[in-house]
């Protein structure tokens, strides 16, 4: 099998035509999870897991799975492989996607070669991986791993007052299967770096060996509408000063440590919102990151003490809910070795890496050896419609998930 290689024009042609699906009047790419635009993504998906022959199967968080069971022994727990399919608004086109179809990809070319894994091979398409409409994010492999309820996911309240559950039952992905219904013997998830490590370093594959910790809070500020005119500076009780005031907070507190946090403020809303009405209220919400918890704490410790001394000077009141909160998870470190041989037997160069984005692969990791492989994003953009990975890149990335998971399936 070492000389098998995926169906490359498949693979592009299924990436590009997934990336084309869930656009709204201006072209954006929008398949937010369990709206109508993920659903044109999830029917077209399962519509080649079908065409591959593979057993279709959805969870009731809307997880779903293509099988090959074929001539495998049922007994034994599967190669899982995947990502995810929803986007985050105005998305590029591989973030997720690539993972799924690289991952569809391995196994049907593995199916067309004739090559017998002694175990069941799955590739798995998780829901709401991006957490843009309903927190938190990762849920669907959270889910899956037994790390939330199945019912509180299902009751999750999206940023459009929408319940999770309902729209999963509307776009018709209500599944049947207990989530973790097919605990895997190993899992490997490819996807584009979306950084610029590989790029800066010429470097084609990443063995990812960890993956940074992730704190996401709504601050909501109340303090009191007035006129913006008559009002005196010494007067005010300003939401959207006091908004400013936490935003730079963050931001130089991050810049300036030299630990390597992250702190990002992506989403922020005024009331009444008028040009000419000091704000009574600011909604935002605050990203951090560290790839070391005792960091990460003492950056969420700085904050809070922050909020309350900003309370008493400011004369506001604060409010933090916290809305997803993951530590730092390490990889298998056999899965990653895997990953390494693969890269150097095809002779590309590798390099290990810890991974500044979530995936569905730190939470997997929670029920079975799970590691992920990289490809570079090209100027390490992503999350933005200039996402772009070249096809050489991607094919090359795709080949190392067919060879590790043929090597992951032969016992
Ligand atoms: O937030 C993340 O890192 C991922 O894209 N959901
Ligand atoms: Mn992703
Ligand atoms: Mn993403």
């Amino acid at each position: 099998m070492s000389n098998l290689t995926i169906n490359a024009d498949r693979l592009i042609r299924r990436i590009e035509e997934l990336g084309s699906l869930g656009r709204d009047a201006q072209g954006r790419l929008v398949r937010v999870a369990a709206s109508d635009m993920d659903r044109l993504g999830r029917d077209r998906l399962v519509s080649w897991l079908k065409e591959a022959g593979l057993e279709v199967a959805v969870d009731r968080i809307g997880n779903i799975f293509g099988i090959w069971r074929d001539n495998a022994n049922t007994d034994l727990a599967p190669v899982m492989l995947g990502s995810h399919i929803d986007t985050v608004i105005d998305a590029g086109i591989y973030d997720g996607c690539y993972g799924v179809l690289a991952g569809l990809e391995a196994i049907e070319s593995l199916k067309e070669a004739g090559f017998a894994p002694a175990r069941p091979l799955v590739v798995a398409a998780f829901t709401n991986e991006e957490g843009v409409r309903y927190s938190p994010d990762m849920m669907g492999s959270l889910v899956y791993a037994g790390g939330v309820g199945i019912e509180d996911a299902l009751a999750a309240v999206g940023t459009d007052g929408t319940v999770l559950g309902k729209e999963l039952e509307r776009i018709g992905y209500a599944g049947q299967h207990q989530p973790g219904f097919l605990k895997p013997h190993v899992y490997v998830e490819l996807h584009v770096e979306q950084g610029p490590v590989l790029e800066r370093e010429g470097i084609a594959i990443g063995a990812v060996e960890n993956l940074q910790g992730i704190s996401w809070q709504r601050i909501t500020i109340d303090g009191e509408a007035n006129h913006a005119g008559t009002t005196p500076m010494a007067m005010r009780r300003d939401a959207g000063v006091a908004a400013a005031r936490v935003i730079s907070f963050i931001a130089d507190r991050a810049s300036a440590s030299r630990a390597r946090t992250v702190a990002t403020v992506g989403t922020i809303a005024f009331e009444p919102n008028a040009i000419n009405v000091i704000p009574a209220r600011a909604i935002f919400t605050i990203d951090l990151r560290d790839p070391n918890e005792a960091s990460l704490k003492a950056e969420e410790a700085a904050l809070a003490a922050f909020l309350d001394e900003l309370a008493a000077s400011a004369g506001v009141t604060v409010q933090a809910e916290s809305l997803a909160r993951f530590e730092p998870v390490t990889f298998d470190a056999r899965v990653v070795a895997l990953i390494e041989a693969g890269a150097k037997a095809a002779g590309l160069s590798c390099r290990r890496m810890t991974s500044g984005a979530g995936h569905d692969a730190q939470m997997i990791a929670r029920i079975a050896p799970s590691a992920m492989i990289f490809v570079p994003s090209r100027g390490g953009i992503s999350h933005n419609p200039a996402e772009f990975t070249a096809a050489g890149e991607l094919i090359a990335g795709a080949n190392i998930l067919l060879g590790v998971t043929a090597g992951l399936a032969v016992d």
